[in-house]
This record gives C-alpha cells, sequence and structure tokens, in this order.
C-alpha cells in the first residue's frame, strides 16, 4: 500500500463520490507484490477448504497473509474512521476493522452470490483479489443508499427481515435482470480498494464463472448496533438456530431471473 495519509479534502472528496456514485475507488491499495502473495494465499485457502468455496473471517484467520497488517492499519483505521465521521457527524470510537475474505467457486461460490443484504456496519470496503478476467467477473451491483442509518436496531431487523425472504430476493433480481436503472453495477478490479455505504445500500455481487476463483477481502467499519441488548440477544438466539442453505441456484441469464431459495445473509448472520 502506497497511501500513507489522507488530507481533509481528500476526505471529502471520497465521501463526495460515496454520496454521488455509491461508491468511492482507491486504485492501487495492494502493491502487484502484495497481490501476488495474496493470490498465492487464496489459492492455498481453496486447496484446504476440498476445492470449493470458502470465506475466512477474522483477521487471526488470515495471519499467514498480508491481509493481517492491512486490517489493524493505522492509516486504514484512520481512512475508515474520518470517512465516516465527515459522513455522519459522529465519530465512532471503533478501533479495528472486521475482515472476511470470500473465495468464490464452483457450486457453493454460486449459492453465496445474488444475494442482497445490508450490511451491519456503517462503512463497506472491498479489495479484490482475484477477479476473472475473461469471463463473467461477478460484479458488485447496489440499490445505493437504500434506507438510512437507523438509530434502533429494530428498524434495523425490519429492514432486514423484509429484504431476507424470497419474494423480495426475486423481486430485487427480476428488477435487475429486466434492466432497471436504479442499480449501480461496478467493476471491481483487483488491487484496488472499493468504498460505499454498506449499511445503507442494499447490495450482493452477480455470479462470477464458477470454474474460475472471484476472491474480495471485505473490510467493514462501524458497527451501528455493536451496544444494542436486542441485537446480541438476538445474536445468542441465531446461534442456537443454524439454518440450513438452500440448494444450489444456477446462474440466472438476464431475461429469465432464477428464484433464491428461503436464505439468510452474510450480514444477519454475522
Ligand atoms: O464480495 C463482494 O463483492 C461483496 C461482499 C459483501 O457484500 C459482504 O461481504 O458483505
Ligand atoms: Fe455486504
Amino acid at each position: 500500500m502506497h497511501y500513507t495519509s489522507f488530507t481533509n479534502a481528500r476526505i471529502k472528496t471520497l465521501v463526495e463520490s460515496i454520496d454521488n456514485d455509491g461508491y468511492a475507488v482507491l486504485p492501487g491499495w495492494a502493491t502487484s507484490d502484495q497481490l501476488a502473495e495474496l493470490k498465492t494465499f487464496v489459492l492455498a485457502t481453496i486447496e484446504s477448504a476440498g476445492n470449493g468455496y470458502v470465506a475466512l473471517t477474522g483477521k487471526e484467520s488470515m495471519s499467514d497473509s498480508f491481509l493481517y497488517a492491512l486490517g489493524s492499519s493505522p492509516v486504514f483505521i484512520d481512512l475508515c474512521q474520518r470517512i465516516v465521521s465527515t459522513a455522519t457527524g459522529r465519530r465512532p470510537v471503533e478501533q479495528g476493522l472486521h475482515q472476511v475474505l470470500r473465495c468464490l467457486i464452483g457450486e457453493g461460490g454460486q449459492r453465496e452470490s445474488l444475494i442482497f443484504h445490508y450490511d451491519s456496519y456503517v462503512l463497506t470496503t472491498i479489495m479484490p483479489v482475484c477477479m476473472p478476467e475473461e469471463t463473467d467477473p461477478g460484479d458488485l451491483i447496489m440499490l445505493r443508499s437504500h434506507r438510512p442509518l437507523r438509530s434502533n436496531y429494530f428498524f434495523n431487523l425490519i429492514d432486514k427481515m423484509l429484504v431476507d425472504n424470497r419474494w423480495m430476493q426475486r423481486w430485487l433480481k427480476r428488477e435487475y435482470a429486466a434492466g432497471s436503472d436504479k442499480f449501480t453495477k461496478i467493476r471491481m478490479l483487483p488491487g484496488d480498494l472499493y468504498l460505499f455505504w454498506g449499511y445503507r445500500s442494499l447490495h450482493t455481487n452477480l455470479p462470477a464463472d464458477p470454474n474460475a476463483v472471484r476472491a474480495t477481502a471485505v473490510f467493514h467499519y462501524d458497527n451501528l448496533h455493536a451496544n444494542s441488548t436486542l441485537a446480541s440477544g438476538i445474536r445468542r438466539s441465531l446461534g442456537l438456530f443454524k439454518p440450513r442453505r438452500p440448494a444450489p441456484v444456477p446462474v440466472p441469464a438476464p431475461a429469465t431471473p432464477t428464484p433464491p431459495g428461503l436464505q439468510l445473509t452474510d450480514s444477519l448472520r454475522e
């Protein structure tokens, strides 16, 4: 990473891009050497998972890679903190990032795609590590800034319940397949960092070529309801009840979207 600091003017420009375009980009967030190291790490991770879909959660699970240092980088955390405080007027106290490495391949990768969701964190940043180059890369799509930041966890839960059901998922896929201009589509390039309002934007990735690897390092910042007692009670209950994954969903062609099964999104499972 060649970024060492950000001026207040740069932070303001980034926030304006996210507000106006749905996202901002910091090109070359990882150097080519770091990216090469990460690709090796991703391939080894997929292999040890039996050559199928795998997601690593928490920086401890990435201690053998540069992602561990990246997730603790003071420059990165300061950037996220200043972006959120510039946009919201409240200064988050969080000193860390919640990070996930998603490696999509094969049927498992298809199942983990096209699941529209809101994140639990105000800011989501994504650095792609590998993207299929010749075939479907699995673009990020979103209905940007679709809901406000909820002051109460209860309303956040209602938002999520309205989305985490087969009817709404099917409707969203149909809207997207019908070419609705409400969606922002982002073609992400390996090594660049993409920033957007993950809490406010309804988003997902399109299915990528199942025969290639699509790996993204996701860093979330500012868990809005971290201290909610209702949230921790529900998280405990969800821990007791683990839902089964639906059957594999084929890659939908734009004109004939495939309805999903009832599924819980990553953010709800957090
Ligand atoms: O991998 C992606 O492109 C999206 C990931 C995402 O939205 C998430 O992990 O919350
Ligand atoms: Fe997300």
